[in-house]
């Protein structure tokens, strides 16, 4: 079947009407063979500010709705998204040319934060604190925060959404959600299915999602408006530094989570078996298009030649084409600028003196007007400029070392902080490692690449990464305001700090 065809029965299965993805000004092309796949309709600036107030008007009613009734919603959402994740799934494939496998992948991470929030609507919990003066009690109540706008990604176009709309529906917040220009159908077909869950459900008020679809513009138009009490934002460092001073400006709070560079250090003592797997779906998974993905490979001088001899054989068998078909495993980039700066990129490092394997163009039938590159392998003699920079294509750099020092020393010397990872069977190495002296990245991991997190732990990273916490553990306290409150049953009227002040 026909992509366009095969894209407008998946949407409407989903719920999505015809209208609203067959004629609009925004053009959205699938990056498997780069021909048309819908066409929706831009949000103007009044449309945009119109949507905003709309959210507000629905934080007013949802945030005195009780928590664990918000998770009610939160679960029907889920249940929605275990009966169409097939269909979902395929979606998310054809959107962004990522195979099967991941396409499904992400949306069960949807259905993963779905029943994490849901847990959470019964778990917001305060501190109870003990007062210094006699007769009184001190707590921390968290409220709702207000309208948390969500700039998403093409790469994970639903499941990093979902990330940050389930945590604030079940915080009290209402979202509107700007999704990456290049992936506004899976975002449709999300408002699709969040409406589903909202009917019959009479305390859910209109509103609770915004959609607007459109560009750069339309972030910034977020990033202004101080009704937009969070502003989470994922996407390249040069968003992020384009963005935040703008909500900065506001006195706005922002969660960002940009770049990253990751790496791995592989010792001597690691299992090579494991560890080539690892770093095989770690630097190649997803055409190297993930925030996680592995750019940078520290291995030890005595079995560097035994694993990059290893990573060249893997690296020639890896089916590169259509993300459809089951037994790729490395889909397209997602478009022609994108396959442009890779071949830039390597071009940089052959010129530094890297010895380039792979790389180059794959030809894959019948999707000719696809990027499709096989994922590179760089040995470079240093770690120059260009394995600084996050290039977001499947490029891997890798590096030798002699001591453990040198390698943490070269592993955080990058301006991005995301994820981080380490290969060895030596206790104290991997000890020192997660350390406060070792990796300085939000995630560090032992024997497990650095990408494919589950959602049960905080995401996000440091430095230029954005500093921002998303998903599970205690991100949720991002999303909603915390009150401290003292309240006197004394009868008496004793100041903190023993002050005496009186007529
Ligand atoms: C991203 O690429 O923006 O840890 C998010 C991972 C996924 C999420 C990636 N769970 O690789």
């Amino acid at each position: 079947m026909e992509l366009a065809s095969l894209t407008s029965s998946l949407l409407s299965s989903l719920g999505v009407a015809q209208e609203r993805f067959d004629d609009g000004g925004l053009a959205v092309h699938s990056p498997i063979d780069g021909r048309l796949i819908g066409r929706v309709g831009a949000a103007d600036k009044a449309a945009t500010e119109a949507a905003i107030a709309r959210a507000h008007a629905a934080f007013l009613a949802w945030r005195s709705v009780p928590a664990p009734r918000r998770g009610e919603l939160v679960r029907r959402f889920g249940n929605l998204l275990r009966e169409h994740k097939t269909d979902l799934g395929t979606l998310v494939t054809i959107e962004t040319g990522k195979i099967r496998q991941e396409g499904l992948g992400e949306v069960q991470e949807m259905i993963d934060i779905c029943d994490f929030a849901c847990g959470l609507s019964r778990q917001l919990y305060g501190l109870t604190i003990a007062s210094e003066r006699p007769g009184h009690r001190m707590m921390e109540q968290w409220h709702p925060a207000g309208v948390v706008g969500v700039v998403s990604a093409f790469n994970f176009p639903v499941a990093v959404w979902a990330w940050n709309a389930m945590l604030a529906w079940v915080c009290g917040d209402s979202v509107v959600w700007k999704p990456s220009e290049r992936t506004p159908l899976t975002a449709l077909a999300c408002r699709a299915l969040f409406e589903r869950a909202c009917r019959g459900m009479a305390e859910a008020p209109a509103g609770l999602l915004e959609v607007v679809t459109g560009g750069r513009e339309h972030a910034a138009l977020l990033a202004d408006d101080s009704r937009i009490a969070v502003f989470s934002a994922t996407g390249s460092c040069g968003m992020g530094r384009a963005l935040a001073p703008r909500v900065a400006a506001r006195l706005g709070r922002t969660i960002l989570e940009l770049g990253g560079n990751n790496a791995a250090i592989v010792c001597p003592s690691a299992d090579l078996a494991l560890t080539e797997r690892a770093i095989l779906f770690a630097a190649a998974g997803t055409a190297g298009q993930r925030c996680t993905t592995l750019r940078r490979l520290f291995v030890h001088e005595s079995i560097a030649d035994t694993l990059l001899e290893r990573l060249r054989a893997a690296w020639r068998r890896i089916p590169v084409g259509s993300p459809l078909d089951t037994s790729t495993l490395v889909g397209p980039l997602i478009d022609s600028g994108a396959g442009a700066a890779m071949d830039a990129a390597l071009a940089e490092a052959k010129a530094a003196g890297g010895k380039v394997f792979g790389g180059e163009t794959v030809a894959v039938r019948g999707c000719e007007g696809g990027c499709y590159r096989r994922p590179a392998l760089v040995e470079m003699p240093a770690q120059h400029d260009i394995v600084r920079r996050e290039t977001f294509a499947p490029i891997l750099y890798a590096m030798r070392y002699s001591s453990l020092d040198e390698a943490i020393a070269l592993h955080n010397d990058v301006p991005q902080g995301l994820a981080s990872s380490i290969f060895t069977q030596d206790l104290a190495e991997a000890e020192r490692f997660l350390s406060a002296a070792g990796s300085d990245c939000g995630i560090a991991n032992v024997n497990i690449g650095p990408s494919g997190a589950e959602i049960g732990g905080a995401f996000g990273g440091e430095k230029d990464t954005g500093g921002g916490r998303e998903s599970g553990s205690d991100a949720w306290k991002g999303y909603m305001r915390r009150a401290t409150c003292t309240i006197n049953y004394s009868g008496a009227l004793p100041l903190a700090q023993g002050i005496r002040f009186g007529l």
